[in-house]
């Protein structure tokens, strides 16, 4: 008897995804007592950290805040060895947590789903895998995260190169020995300002690729200093309470003061202190850099004065200087000697926007005039954020309406959980949501915490059948728009807009209104029956008698 055979072709729930999401679903729902099966595309846990596995990849949010907090016992006994994790300490902890709380058999490895249908009459959903099984749920939870669908670049040619390729986000499980090899990347993201450096270190010769020049702030990583540690420990409780009231989810100081509130000495001198101390926090320096510009170009016009001072061909620096967008708006990325690695003799800058790359070949890159041989590529171009992996499912909820036709002008959802016609399919994280907005831990137990206490209150109240309303939809998807328009976050051409890719609608997918007041919102709204969500059952109609 295969696999899954031996498990039931009928559940209360199918999970899509075994990366942090999915394990916190499979705490919870053996919490309630539910029947669920979960699929894994890939072949371990971690998600995000079990493809993403380039050299140099890391956590931008602190190891003491970028972890599970429903288990004080875990969190006591975890070790992180640096102040910003490391993918591969980052994947051992998802893999610890896997074994610790027996996870790994509720979880089908190499399994795809690749279509979830919502039958009417029956009020379930019927999915269909990779492996030619179809399961019959009442609840399809979608854990299938923001970033995990990997996007090759769309340049002619690309299927002809004939060294190896790598995408960042689907590395080698063996790693990649670039060692005196000519390697060409092509992205200069977050993604390739962690593995620039590192691949630089090795390889013969580096050529970047560059079409849009980032921000980046050093992280200036640390081996875990004891005391520090043991200070997180003992205040874990509060500190995490708190953080889950922050706008971003993190627990570091945030200034109350605007960048025009202080003279342009102290607004140095405020800029040099966060530099130093590095990493993302770098944007909290003042209150307003989301949303003011001036405040913004005056952290914009120091990060480029640290490019300036740190590399040393002034014309490569000036390539590498982003002037056209502000600071933020593009996910800021911190690196680690990013920028300090265009010193280097083997490294070369190559900007398209001036040298236009034509075609790949079989032996090289085509850009400008000249003709680049390699005899590898990385492609470090990112995702189909937030909605692409969703999209790549054959979805269909009520009247067989596909969510690719849905969502066809932009993703439309209530709060981010739900998109109204596609009844008992909850997202985690899911566009609405502050998601990528936030350290993503925090945002992910917050919707599995509100995911799973709805469906306890579901089979309490004996209701079979939960989905938004078409009205509160449109005006969370109208509030998620207006909230985005006060922030500068709309004048980037970002992948937070769907500008990466050719042809997505350009809409501002996250929600920009804060992790804590997202948090109050969605509990009221619990609070008050699920207003604005209908439900339906043998027993109850919570969400009509809550009208
Ligand atoms: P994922 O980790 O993406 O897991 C989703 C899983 O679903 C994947 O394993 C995938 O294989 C599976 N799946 C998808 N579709 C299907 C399907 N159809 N069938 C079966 N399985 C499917 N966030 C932060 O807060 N801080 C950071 O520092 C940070 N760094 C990041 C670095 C990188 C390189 C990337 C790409 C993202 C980073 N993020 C960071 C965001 C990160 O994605 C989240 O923090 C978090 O790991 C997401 O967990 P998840 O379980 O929701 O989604
Ligand atoms: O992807 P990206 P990523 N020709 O989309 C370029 C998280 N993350 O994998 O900017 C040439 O940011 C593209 O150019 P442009 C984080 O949320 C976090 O780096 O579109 N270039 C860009 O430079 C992050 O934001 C960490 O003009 C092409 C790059 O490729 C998200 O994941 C680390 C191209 C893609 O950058 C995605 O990051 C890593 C083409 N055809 C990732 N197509 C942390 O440190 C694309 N590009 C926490």
């Amino acid at each position: 008897m295969s696999k899954s055979e031996s498990k039931p072709a009928a559940v209360d729930v199918v999970v899509v995804g075994a990366g942090f999401s999915g394990l916190y679903l499979i705490h919870k729902l053996r919490g309630l007592g539910l029947s669920f099966r979960v699929f894994e595309a890939g072949s371990g846990v971690g998600g995000t950290w079990y493809w993403n596995r380039y050299p140099g990849a890391r956590c931008d949010v602190e190891s003491m805040q970028y972890s599970y907090s429903w288990d004080p016992q875990l969190q006591e006994e975890w070790r992180w060895s640096e102040t910003f994790a490391p993918q591969p300490e980052i994947l051992k902890y998802a893999n610890h947590v896997a074994d610790r709380y027996d996870m790994r058999p509720h979880i089908e490895f190499n399994t795809l789903v690749e279509a979830a249908e919502f039958d009417e009459a029956t009020n379930r959903w019927s999915i269909k895998t990779s492996q030619g099984e179809t399961v019959s749920a009442r609840f399809c939870i979608m854990a299938t995260g923001c970033l995990s669908a990997p996007r090759a670049p769309e340049i002619e040619g690309v299927e002809s190169f004939a060294g190896p390729t790598y995408h960042t986000g689907q590395w080698p499980h063996e790693g990649v020995d670039f060692s005196g090899k000519r390697v060409g990347i092509i992205g200069t993201g977050s993604s390739a300002i962690q593995a620039i450096p590192v691949i630089a270190e090795q390889a013969g010769h580096l050529t970047v690729f560059q079409r849009t020049p980032n921000y980046s702030i050093p992280a200036r990583t640390t081996p875990m200093n004891d005391d520090y540690e043991r200070e997180w420990k003992d205040n874990y409780a509060a500190r995490r309470e708190i953080m889950r009231h922050t706008a971003a989810g993190n627990f570091y100081e945030r200034a109350a003061i605007s960048a025009g509130d202080v003279t342009p000495e102290e607004r140095q001198r405020i800029f040099e202190e966060r530099w130093a101390i590095g990493g993302t926090r770098f944007m909290t320096a003042f209150n307003d850099l989301a949303t003011n510009a001036e405040s913004n170009e005056a952290a914009a016009e120091f990060v480029r004065g640290k490019i300036r001072e740190i590399v040393k061909d002034k014309a490569t620096a000036e390539r590498l200087i982003a002037k056209d967008y502000p600071i933020g708006t593009k996910r800021i990325c911190a690196d680690s000697h990013y920028f300090e690695t265009y010193n280097r003799d083997n490294v070369r800058l190559v900007d398209i926007t001036e040298e236009p790359i034509h075609r790949i070949t079989p032996t090289g890159v085509v850009a400008g005039a000249e003709t680049h041989e390699f005899d590898a590529l990385v492609y470090a171009t990112g995702f189909d954020a937030m909605t692409g992996t969703l999209l790549r499912i054959d979805i269909k909820g009520r009247n067989g309406q596909t969510l690719n036709d849905k969502w066809e002008a932009g993703p439309r959802t209530y709060l981010g959980l739900m998109t109204a016609g596609f009844p008992n399919m909850f997202m985690i994280t899911g566009p609405g949501s502050p998601s990528v907005l936030s350290n993503m831990m925090v945002s992910i137990e917050q919707h599995v915490d509100w995911v799973s206490d709805c469906l306890a209150n579901l089979t309490r109240q004996g209701s079979e059948v939960i989905e938004a309303e078409l009205a509160a939809e449109d005006a969370w998807v109208a509030h998620v728009n207006e909230v985005a328009y006060k922030t500068l976050y709309p004048k980037a051409a970002s992948w937070y807009m769907g500008a990466n890719v050719e042809g997505k609608p350009r809409v501002f997918m996250p929600y920009i209104g804060g992790v804590g007041a997202y948090r109050d919102k969605c509990d009221a709204i619990a609070a008050a029956g699920y207003k604005g969500f209908l439900m339906q059952g043998p027993r109850a109609a919570v969400g009509a008698a809550a009208e």
